[in-house]
Protein backbone atom coordinates (compact mmCIF):
# COMPACT_ATOMS: atom_id res chain seq x y z
CA UNK A 1 0.00 0.00 0.00
CA UNK A 2 1.31 3.49 -0.95
CA UNK A 3 1.85 5.37 2.05
CA UNK A 4 0.30 8.54 0.55
CA UNK A 5 -3.21 6.84 1.09
CA UNK A 6 -3.30 6.45 4.37
CA UNK A 7 -6.14 8.28 6.69
CA UNK A 8 -5.74 8.73 9.86
CA UNK A 9 -9.46 8.11 11.80
CA UNK A 10 -10.84 11.28 13.02
CA UNK A 11 -13.07 9.81 15.89
CA UNK A 12 -10.44 8.12 17.40
CA UNK A 13 -8.24 10.78 17.82
CA UNK A 14 -11.07 13.27 18.49
CA UNK A 15 -11.99 10.44 21.56
CA UNK A 16 -8.23 9.84 22.53
CA UNK A 17 -8.18 14.20 23.14
CA UNK A 18 -11.51 14.06 25.15
CA UNK A 19 -10.54 10.70 27.21
CA UNK A 20 -7.35 12.11 28.35
CA UNK A 21 -8.38 15.45 29.40
CA UNK A 22 -9.89 13.41 32.45
CA UNK A 23 -5.77 13.34 33.71
CA UNK A 24 -5.92 17.44 35.21
CA UNK A 25 -9.80 17.54 33.82
CA UNK A 26 -10.94 21.01 35.41
CA UNK A 27 -14.77 21.84 36.32
CA UNK A 28 -14.88 24.64 32.99
CA UNK A 29 -13.33 22.26 31.04
CA UNK A 30 -9.89 22.47 30.72
CA UNK A 31 -7.03 20.68 31.62
CA UNK A 32 -4.62 21.36 34.97
CA UNK A 33 -1.86 19.14 34.66
CA UNK A 34 1.48 20.80 35.99
CA UNK A 35 4.31 19.62 34.29
CA UNK A 36 5.62 16.42 36.71
CA UNK A 37 2.49 16.90 38.79
CA UNK A 38 0.78 13.40 39.35
CA UNK A 39 -1.52 14.45 36.73
CA UNK A 40 1.14 14.55 34.51
CA UNK A 41 2.25 11.37 35.82
CA UNK A 42 -1.26 9.63 34.71
CA UNK A 43 -1.01 10.87 31.41
CA UNK A 44 2.72 9.85 30.95
CA UNK A 45 1.82 6.44 32.34
CA UNK A 46 -0.98 6.04 29.60
CA UNK A 47 0.81 7.19 26.82
CA UNK A 48 3.81 5.14 27.45
CA UNK A 49 0.48 2.05 27.48
CA UNK A 50 -0.60 3.14 24.39
CA UNK A 51 3.09 3.64 22.18
CA UNK A 52 3.95 -0.19 23.87
CA UNK A 53 0.72 -1.76 23.17
CA UNK A 54 1.94 -0.01 19.48
CA UNK A 55 4.57 -2.17 19.21
CA UNK A 56 6.96 1.05 20.31
CA UNK A 57 10.02 0.90 22.55
CA UNK A 58 9.76 3.88 25.02
CA UNK A 59 12.42 5.40 26.80
CA UNK A 60 12.83 8.24 29.32
CA UNK A 61 16.10 10.92 29.21
CA UNK A 62 17.16 12.45 32.71
CA UNK A 63 14.99 15.28 32.41
CA UNK A 64 11.49 12.66 31.88
CA UNK A 65 11.67 13.46 27.74
CA UNK A 66 9.72 10.30 26.45
CA UNK A 67 10.62 8.79 23.28
CA UNK A 68 8.49 6.36 21.65
CA UNK A 69 9.90 4.35 18.53
CA UNK A 70 8.59 2.24 16.27
CA UNK A 71 11.00 0.01 14.42
CA UNK A 72 11.69 1.12 10.25
CA UNK A 73 13.46 -0.99 7.32
CA UNK A 74 15.99 0.54 7.73
CA UNK A 75 17.09 0.13 11.75
CA UNK A 76 20.51 2.10 10.73
CA UNK A 77 18.25 5.13 10.15
CA UNK A 78 17.69 7.61 12.45
CA UNK A 79 13.93 8.14 12.81
CA UNK A 80 11.90 10.33 11.90
CA UNK A 81 10.18 12.09 14.94
CA UNK A 82 7.18 13.68 15.93
CA UNK A 83 6.42 15.62 19.39
CA UNK A 84 4.97 17.92 21.44
CA UNK A 85 4.23 18.44 25.12
CA UNK A 86 1.46 16.95 27.09
CA UNK A 87 1.98 19.96 30.28
CA UNK A 88 -0.40 22.80 30.78
CA UNK A 89 -1.08 25.67 31.66
CA UNK A 90 -2.69 25.86 35.46
CA UNK A 91 -6.39 27.08 33.83
CA UNK A 92 -4.71 25.24 30.35
CA UNK A 93 -7.08 23.95 27.05
CA UNK A 94 -7.52 20.86 25.65
CA UNK A 95 -5.08 20.77 22.95
CA UNK A 96 -1.98 22.95 23.63
CA UNK A 97 0.81 20.32 23.16
CA UNK A 98 -1.79 17.51 23.44
CA UNK A 99 -3.02 17.60 20.26
CA UNK A 100 0.64 17.11 18.86
CA UNK A 101 1.69 14.33 20.84
CA UNK A 102 -1.51 12.96 20.65
CA UNK A 103 -1.93 13.76 16.53
CA UNK A 104 1.75 11.74 16.19
CA UNK A 105 -0.15 8.57 18.06
CA UNK A 106 -2.88 8.76 15.61
CA UNK A 107 -0.77 8.77 12.43
CA UNK A 108 1.85 5.96 14.27
CA UNK A 109 -1.40 4.16 14.69
CA UNK A 110 -2.68 4.60 11.48
CA UNK A 111 0.53 3.08 9.85
CA UNK A 112 0.43 0.39 12.76
CA UNK A 113 -2.73 -0.97 11.66
CA UNK A 114 -2.42 -0.20 7.52
CA UNK A 115 1.05 -2.93 8.61
CA UNK A 116 2.61 -0.10 6.92
CA UNK A 117 6.51 -0.14 6.87
CA UNK A 118 8.42 3.28 6.78
CA UNK A 119 11.91 3.41 5.73
CA UNK A 120 13.22 5.01 8.97
CA UNK A 121 12.01 4.31 12.49
CA UNK A 122 9.11 6.73 13.81
CA UNK A 123 9.50 8.60 17.04
CA UNK A 124 7.06 10.33 19.42
CA UNK A 125 8.61 12.77 21.55
CA UNK A 126 7.32 14.02 24.51
CA UNK A 127 9.07 17.07 25.82
CA UNK A 128 9.29 17.49 29.53
CA UNK A 129 8.31 21.27 30.94
CA UNK A 130 7.18 23.09 27.85
CA UNK A 131 5.23 25.61 29.57
CA UNK A 132 7.16 26.77 31.88
CA UNK A 133 4.44 27.37 34.59
CA UNK A 134 5.44 25.51 36.90
CA UNK A 135 9.16 25.85 36.66
CA UNK A 136 11.05 28.84 34.37
CA UNK A 137 11.73 28.86 31.66
CA UNK A 138 9.38 27.09 28.89
CA UNK A 139 10.50 24.80 26.92
CA UNK A 140 12.70 24.17 29.53
CA UNK A 141 13.48 19.95 28.51
CA UNK A 142 13.31 20.58 25.29
CA UNK A 143 16.33 22.95 25.42
CA UNK A 144 18.41 20.45 27.50
CA UNK A 145 17.64 18.10 24.92
CA UNK A 146 19.33 20.95 22.80
CA UNK A 147 22.18 21.76 25.17
CA UNK A 148 20.94 25.01 25.73
CA UNK A 149 20.38 24.39 29.40
CA UNK A 150 22.50 21.53 31.55
CA UNK A 151 20.62 19.21 33.29
CA UNK A 152 21.69 20.00 36.46
CA UNK A 153 20.39 23.12 35.61
CA UNK A 154 16.59 21.60 34.98
CA UNK A 155 16.55 19.82 38.16
CA UNK A 156 17.61 22.50 40.32
CA UNK A 157 14.57 24.52 39.32
CA UNK A 158 12.44 25.22 41.55
CA UNK A 159 8.19 26.18 41.44
CA UNK A 160 6.74 28.57 43.46
CA UNK A 161 6.29 26.48 46.46
CA UNK A 162 10.04 25.29 46.69
CA UNK A 163 9.95 21.73 45.13
CA UNK A 164 12.36 21.00 42.54
CA UNK A 165 12.11 19.73 39.08
CA UNK A 166 14.51 16.84 39.48
CA UNK A 167 13.23 15.70 43.06
CA UNK A 168 9.46 16.02 41.18
CA UNK A 169 10.57 13.63 38.42
CA UNK A 170 11.94 11.30 40.35
CA UNK A 171 8.79 10.81 42.85
CA UNK A 172 6.55 10.51 39.85
CA UNK A 173 8.96 7.94 38.48
CA UNK A 174 10.01 9.79 35.51
CA UNK A 175 13.42 10.73 35.77
CA UNK A 176 15.93 8.42 33.33
CA UNK A 177 19.06 7.37 33.12
CA UNK A 178 19.73 8.19 29.55
CA UNK A 179 21.68 11.75 28.71
CA UNK A 180 19.46 14.46 26.67
CA UNK A 181 20.17 14.46 23.73
CA UNK A 182 21.36 10.78 23.30
CA UNK A 183 17.72 9.69 21.77
CA UNK A 184 18.67 10.73 18.10
CA UNK A 185 16.80 11.78 15.68
CA UNK A 186 17.04 13.17 11.86
CA UNK A 187 13.67 15.61 11.69
CA UNK A 188 11.07 16.72 13.86
CA UNK A 189 7.10 17.66 13.19
CA UNK A 190 5.22 19.40 15.66
CA UNK A 191 1.13 19.48 15.54
CA UNK A 192 0.17 22.35 17.51
CA UNK A 193 -3.11 24.82 17.31
CA UNK A 194 -2.36 28.23 16.55
CA UNK A 195 -3.36 29.48 19.63
CA UNK A 196 -3.53 32.87 17.66
CA UNK A 197 -6.15 34.07 15.56
CA UNK A 198 -5.56 34.49 12.09
CA UNK A 199 -6.10 30.91 10.84
CA UNK A 200 -9.45 31.30 11.87
CA UNK A 201 -9.52 34.93 10.47
CA UNK A 202 -8.41 34.13 6.68
CA UNK A 203 -10.27 31.00 6.78
CA UNK A 204 -7.31 28.66 6.41
CA UNK A 205 -7.33 25.54 7.33
CA UNK A 206 -3.59 24.89 8.12
CA UNK A 207 -0.47 27.29 8.82
CA UNK A 208 2.79 26.08 7.39
CA UNK A 209 4.90 27.43 10.09
CA UNK A 210 8.40 29.15 9.23
CA UNK A 211 9.59 29.79 12.70
CA UNK A 212 8.85 31.02 15.82
CA UNK A 213 9.94 34.62 17.01
CA UNK A 214 12.26 35.57 19.88
CA UNK A 215 11.39 35.72 23.64
CA UNK A 216 12.45 36.86 26.82
CA UNK A 217 11.43 36.44 30.06
CA UNK A 218 12.50 38.99 33.53
CA UNK A 219 12.02 39.37 36.73
CA UNK A 220 11.31 42.20 38.72
CA UNK A 221 10.97 42.53 42.40
CA UNK A 222 9.81 46.11 43.74
CA UNK A 223 11.15 46.81 47.09
CA UNK A 224 8.70 49.88 49.36
CA UNK A 225 7.79 49.75 52.66
CA UNK A 226 5.19 47.77 55.05
CA UNK A 227 3.10 50.41 56.45
CA UNK A 228 -0.28 51.26 58.25
CA UNK A 229 -2.70 51.93 55.68
CA UNK A 230 -4.46 54.16 58.32
CA UNK A 231 -1.74 56.23 59.73
CA UNK A 232 0.92 56.82 56.56
CA UNK A 233 0.49 59.27 55.26
CA UNK A 234 -0.04 59.45 51.88
CA UNK A 235 3.54 61.58 51.10
CA UNK A 236 5.43 59.48 53.16
CA UNK A 237 4.90 55.94 51.47
CA UNK A 238 7.06 53.71 50.11
CA UNK A 239 4.18 51.48 48.35
CA UNK A 240 5.65 48.42 45.85
CA UNK A 241 2.17 47.90 44.22
CA UNK A 242 2.03 51.61 43.12
CA UNK A 243 5.21 51.60 41.98
CA UNK A 244 5.12 48.33 40.24
CA UNK A 245 1.33 49.35 38.78
CA UNK A 246 3.36 51.76 36.99
CA UNK A 247 6.06 49.66 35.50
CA UNK A 248 3.35 47.55 34.49
CA UNK A 249 1.46 49.76 32.29
CA UNK A 250 4.90 51.07 31.31
CA UNK A 251 6.11 47.35 30.25
CA UNK A 252 2.59 47.41 28.08
CA UNK A 253 3.42 50.69 26.07
CA UNK A 254 6.63 48.99 24.85
CA UNK A 255 4.51 46.55 23.25
CA UNK A 256 1.75 48.66 22.14
CA UNK A 257 4.87 50.67 20.90
CA UNK A 258 6.61 48.06 18.81
CA UNK A 259 4.05 46.24 17.23
CA UNK A 260 3.57 43.31 16.14
CA UNK A 261 5.31 42.65 19.38
CA UNK A 262 4.11 41.74 22.27
CA UNK A 263 5.03 42.83 26.09
CA UNK A 264 2.71 41.51 29.24
CA UNK A 265 3.43 40.95 33.01
CA UNK A 266 1.90 37.40 33.89
CA UNK A 267 2.94 36.65 37.11
CA UNK A 268 2.61 38.65 40.53
CA UNK A 269 3.38 38.37 44.31
CA UNK A 270 2.09 41.52 46.41
CA UNK A 271 3.29 41.15 50.26
CA UNK A 272 1.88 40.89 52.49
CA UNK A 273 -0.88 41.14 50.53
CA UNK A 274 -3.16 42.19 53.63
CA UNK A 275 -5.76 44.85 53.78
CA UNK A 276 -4.30 47.50 55.85
CA UNK A 277 -0.98 47.00 54.90
CA UNK A 278 1.06 49.32 52.53
CA UNK A 279 2.44 46.54 49.87
CA UNK A 280 6.48 46.43 51.13
CA UNK A 281 7.60 44.25 48.56
CA UNK A 282 6.19 43.09 44.83
CA UNK A 283 7.60 40.32 42.49
CA UNK A 284 6.57 40.13 38.87
CA UNK A 285 7.43 38.64 35.91
CA UNK A 286 8.13 40.18 32.13
CA UNK A 287 7.38 38.34 28.96
CA UNK A 288 9.04 40.20 25.79
CA UNK A 289 8.29 38.98 22.48
CA UNK A 290 9.15 40.17 18.64
CA UNK A 291 10.03 38.37 15.05
CA UNK A 292 13.09 40.68 14.68
CA UNK A 293 15.83 40.85 17.34
CA UNK A 294 16.90 43.93 16.91
CA UNK A 295 13.40 45.25 17.86
CA UNK A 296 13.68 42.87 20.85
CA UNK A 297 16.52 44.56 21.74
CA UNK A 298 15.00 47.80 21.32
CA UNK A 299 12.05 46.58 23.82
CA UNK A 300 14.66 45.45 26.15
CA UNK A 301 16.23 48.85 26.06
CA UNK A 302 13.01 50.60 26.65
CA UNK A 303 11.50 48.31 29.37
CA UNK A 304 14.70 48.94 31.33
CA UNK A 305 14.91 52.71 30.83
CA UNK A 306 11.29 52.51 32.25
CA UNK A 307 11.51 51.28 35.48
CA UNK A 308 13.66 53.95 37.57
CA UNK A 309 12.24 57.01 37.21
CA UNK A 310 8.98 55.19 38.07
CA UNK A 311 11.14 54.13 41.75
CA UNK A 312 13.01 57.51 42.25
CA UNK A 313 9.05 58.90 41.96
CA UNK A 314 7.56 56.36 44.38
CA UNK A 315 10.44 56.05 46.50
CA UNK A 316 11.18 52.40 46.17
CA UNK A 317 13.93 50.38 44.89
CA UNK A 318 13.85 47.35 42.47
CA UNK A 319 15.83 45.03 41.35
CA UNK A 320 15.66 43.29 37.67
CA UNK A 321 17.20 40.60 35.93
CA UNK A 322 17.03 38.73 32.04
CA UNK A 323 16.33 35.13 33.50
CA UNK A 324 15.64 33.58 29.80
CA UNK A 325 16.39 34.49 26.17
CA UNK A 326 15.21 32.40 23.19
CA UNK A 327 16.37 33.71 19.74
CA UNK A 328 13.90 34.38 16.91
CA UNK A 329 13.65 30.51 14.91
CA UNK A 330 14.12 29.61 11.42
CA UNK A 331 12.37 26.26 10.56
CA UNK A 332 13.92 23.87 7.79
CA UNK A 333 12.70 24.52 4.38
CA UNK A 334 13.24 20.57 3.42
CA UNK A 335 10.69 19.93 5.98
CA UNK A 336 8.59 23.18 5.52
CA UNK A 337 7.95 21.86 1.87
CA UNK A 338 7.40 18.28 3.09
CA UNK A 339 4.20 19.77 5.03
CA UNK A 340 3.43 21.89 2.12
CA UNK A 341 3.12 18.82 0.60
CA UNK A 342 1.17 17.01 3.24
CA UNK A 343 -1.23 19.83 2.99
CA UNK A 344 -1.75 20.38 -0.70
CA UNK A 345 -1.95 16.36 -0.93
CA UNK A 346 -5.09 16.19 1.57
CA UNK A 347 -6.90 19.44 -0.48
CA UNK A 348 -6.29 21.56 2.40
CA UNK A 349 -6.16 25.59 2.43
CA UNK A 350 -3.20 26.76 3.85
CA UNK A 351 -0.93 30.19 4.43
CA UNK A 352 2.06 30.86 5.61
CA UNK A 353 3.17 31.59 8.96
CA UNK A 354 5.46 32.68 12.30
CA UNK A 355 4.69 31.59 15.99
CA UNK A 356 3.66 33.99 18.18
CA UNK A 357 3.80 31.09 21.10
CA UNK A 358 6.90 29.37 22.16
CA UNK A 359 7.62 25.19 21.17
CA UNK A 360 9.61 22.79 22.01
CA UNK A 361 10.34 23.07 18.22
CA UNK A 362 11.98 26.49 18.82
CA UNK A 363 15.23 24.53 20.49
CA UNK A 364 14.58 21.43 19.04
CA UNK A 365 15.69 23.30 15.39
CA UNK A 366 19.13 24.27 16.70
CA UNK A 367 20.15 20.01 16.81
CA UNK A 368 17.74 18.67 13.79
CA UNK A 369 15.92 19.66 10.70
CA UNK A 370 12.67 21.08 12.23
CA UNK A 371 9.00 22.55 11.69
CA UNK A 372 5.79 22.89 12.53
CA UNK A 373 2.33 22.24 11.52
CA UNK A 374 -0.91 24.67 12.74
CA UNK A 375 -4.26 24.28 12.59
CA UNK A 376 -6.70 27.00 14.04
CA UNK A 377 -8.29 27.05 17.46
CA UNK A 378 -12.02 28.87 18.07
CA UNK A 379 -11.38 32.76 18.48
CA UNK A 380 -7.35 32.20 18.62
CA UNK A 381 -7.61 31.63 22.41
CA UNK A 382 -5.91 29.19 24.43
CA UNK A 383 -3.69 29.29 27.85
CA UNK A 384 -7.39 29.44 28.41
CA UNK A 385 -10.12 26.59 29.72
CA UNK A 386 -12.31 27.84 27.12
CA UNK A 387 -9.41 26.86 24.73
CA UNK A 388 -11.59 24.94 21.22
CA UNK A 389 -11.15 23.21 18.24
CA UNK A 390 -12.88 21.26 16.38
CA UNK A 391 -12.65 17.27 15.51
CA UNK A 392 -12.45 18.67 12.17
CA UNK A 393 -9.53 20.92 12.17
CA UNK A 394 -7.40 18.11 14.85
CA UNK A 395 -7.52 15.73 12.10
CA UNK A 396 -6.59 17.92 9.26
CA UNK A 397 -3.56 18.55 11.35
CA UNK A 398 -2.81 14.99 12.24
CA UNK A 399 -3.40 14.46 8.44
CA UNK A 400 -1.05 16.38 7.03
CA UNK A 401 1.43 15.37 9.85
CA UNK A 402 1.03 12.02 8.50
CA UNK A 403 1.66 12.96 5.42
CA UNK A 404 4.15 14.87 6.06
CA UNK A 405 6.60 12.50 7.42
CA UNK A 406 5.48 9.73 4.84
CA UNK A 407 6.77 12.47 1.82
CA UNK A 408 9.94 13.07 3.90
CA UNK A 409 10.58 9.34 4.62
CA UNK A 410 9.72 8.49 0.90
CA UNK A 411 12.04 11.26 0.10
CA UNK A 412 14.91 9.52 1.95
CA UNK A 413 14.57 6.80 -1.14
O1 LIG B 1 5.27 30.65 26.42
C1 LIG B 1 4.92 30.04 25.40
O2 LIG B 1 4.80 30.63 24.34
C2 LIG B 1 4.62 28.56 25.45
O3 LIG B 1 3.25 28.37 25.64
N1 LIG B 1 5.38 27.90 26.48
MN1 LIG C 1 2.24 24.43 23.54
MN1 LIG D 1 1.31 26.70 26.02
Amino acid sequence: MSGQNLTIDPERLWNMLMDTAKFGGTPKGGIKRLTVSDEDKQVRDWFKAQCEALGCKVEVDSVGNMFATRPGKNAKALPIAMGSHLDTQPTGGKFDGVLGVLGALEALRTLHQAGYETNAPIMIANWTNEEGSRFAPAMLCSGVYAGVFTPDFAWSREDREGKKLGEELERIGYKGQAAPGSHKFQAMFELHIEQGPILEAEVKQVGIVTGVQGMRWYEVTVTGQEAHTGATPMLLRKNALLAASRMIDAIDKVGMDNLPGVASVGLIENRPNSRNVVPGEVFFTVDLRHPDEAVLDKMENAFRAALPPIAERTKVTFEEKCIWKSPAVKFAPELIDCVRFGADKAGYSTRDMASGAGHDAAYIARVAPTTMIFVPCEGGLSHNEAESTSLAECASGAQVLLNAVLEYDRRLG
